[in-house]
């Protein structure tokens, strides 16, 4: 069995692969009555009940001069920071509050571990503000105990262009939490944003607020199963041997595909129009401009890779992406880290998406198993669900709730079934944002 002597505290493969679905939380709690989102609901965000008949903005127009030029108050012990990410020791101290604060189990034994380089891949895309980046210190002793982050992003939405800014990277320290920082964070951010003549927003969370898009649900594609049953996950499909399941999960060394290597700067015009025309299929989108595209693309060590299916006359004809977003692990004597790639865009010019995905997909397997990856993350957004079931990913019981601040908008099928939140292998999501 497991290498944990306590078993009581033992936990099943099941179980990780849940926690690995909380990039935020868990979707477990129902929505609350609409009243009783003290903060939500005096914000411009569609109720629960509404019914969408016009999509577009909900406030009125306002312009920057509207705005407040000062900050909102915090409580007296606190004050703003605007974190200076070029700054090593600012970085530092970011990196340690998430590292420390973000997301982790209730045991603590694991903790996301972000990459050298990773703050800077999310949060520095061309036209980043470092206003943009909003700490919170205790007045006294200077200690960073919050933190929000928005960067601008272009959506299409059912065809409409929305100038906006995306959220992410929201942390407030575990002994501060239930203090209402958030509120206040959010109006200064969405303060500093306004001052730019930015009114939308797009963003993602675990929790269920009013009131989502879009909910589209985790999946687990196990890549190392003797990794995971030793970091303390002991479990056993009941009747089944370790070597069944690591025969299982087993991929090929080598990747199957001809023509697929390492994306490279010259590719990227070609891999840009392939993408920007495939992405079409999708009702919400970011338009990215070829200079996002460089940056979020290009592949960077140990933080995002990509590929590219090149063709005998030298056209691009498909590419993938993933980014990779690892765990600490406390307490092991075998492992220290868990190593965690998760999808990211891709494109195919492919009539057959589903089987050609699948290929691609299963590739992308092998070269993640070549990084040393453990398990590969993938939601039901974009057109997932063609190869999920085929490549052996287990669906998880995380689900990702995407959210427009300021902007009404009908539906969007995240893959899953509405009612019973199932996969619908039938059917794919209008879901093309994938967001870190
Ligand atoms: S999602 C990642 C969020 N981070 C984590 O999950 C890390 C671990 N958790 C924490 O650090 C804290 O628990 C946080 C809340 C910071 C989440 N999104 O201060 P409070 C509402 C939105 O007492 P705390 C990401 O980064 C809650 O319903 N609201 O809470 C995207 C309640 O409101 P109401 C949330 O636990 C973020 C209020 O907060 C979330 O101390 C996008 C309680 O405040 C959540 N994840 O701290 C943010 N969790 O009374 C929105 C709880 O109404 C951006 N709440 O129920 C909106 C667009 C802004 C820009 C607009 C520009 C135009």
């Amino acid at each position: 069995m497991s290498g944990n002597k306590d078993n009581e505290k033992k936990k099943t493969i099941e179980d990780l692969l849940k926690m690995l679905s909380m990039s935020q939380e868990l979707n477990k709690d129902l929505p609350k009555d609409m009243n009783d989102y003290k903060f939500w609901k005096t914000q411009p965000v569609p109720r629960f009940d509404e019914k969408i008949v016009q999509e577009g903005p909900i406030d009125k127009a306002k312009t920057p001069a509207d705005i407040p030029d000062e900050p909102y108050k915090l409580l007296g012990e606190f004050e703003w920071h605007d974190l200076d990410i070029n700054n090593k020791a600012e970085l530092d101290e970011l990196y340690q509050l998430l590292h420390e604060h973000y997301v982790e189990d209730k045991d603590a034994t694991f903790r996301f571990n972000y990459p050298p380089g990773f703050c800077e891949w999310g949060m520095k895309p061309p036209g980043w503000k470092r206003e943009w980046h909003l700490g919170v210190r205790v007045k006294l002793t200077k200690k960073l105990v919050g933190f929000i982050s928005a960067i601008p992003t272009t959506l299409r939405v059912h065809g409409n262009v929305i100038r906006s800014v995306e959220i992410n990277f929201l942390v407030v320290h575990k002994q501060l939490r239930g203090k209402r920082l958030l509120p206040v964070l959010i109006k200064e951010i969405t303060r500093r944003v306004n001052k730019h003549d930015i009114w939308f927003a797009l963003h993602t969370a675990g929790v269920v607020l009013p009131s989502p898009i879009s909910v589209c649900r985790y999946n687990h594609r196990p890549i190392n199963w003797t990794k995971l049953y030793e970091v303390g996950f002991s479990h056993l499909p009941q009747g089944a041997t370790k070597a069944q399941m690591v025969a299982k999960y087993a991929l090929n060394n080598e990747t199957k595909t001809t023509g697929l290597r390492p994306i490279k700067s010259e590719d990227i015009d070609q891999v840009y129009k392939l993408f920007n025309e495939y992405q079409k299929r999708f009702e919400i989108i970011q338009e990215f401009d070829l200079e996002e595209f460089k940056h979020w693309i290009l592949s960077k060590e140990s933080v995002v890779y990509s590929y590219v299916v090149e063709g005998d006359d030298g056209r691009i004809t498909d590419f993938f992406s993933f980014f990779l977003l690892p765990f600490s692990v406390l307490n092991n004597a075998q492992h220290d880290q868990l190593n965690i790639a998760y999808l990211f865009y891709y494109a195919t010019e492919s009539q057959d998406s589903g089987k050609r995905l699948t290929e691609l997909m299963s590739d992308a397997l092998v070269l993640a198993k070549n990084l040393k990856i453990d398990v590969f993350n993938a939601l039901t957004c974009q057109e997932n669900n063609l190869f999920l079931s085929p490549l052996k990913f287990s669906q998880g019981d995380g689900f990702l709730n995407f959210y427009l601040f300021n902007y009404r908008c009908k539906a969007i099928n995240g893959g899953i079934d509405r009612e019973t939140k199932e996969i619908d292998f039938n059917n794919t999501s209008g879901v093309g944002v994938v967001l870190l």
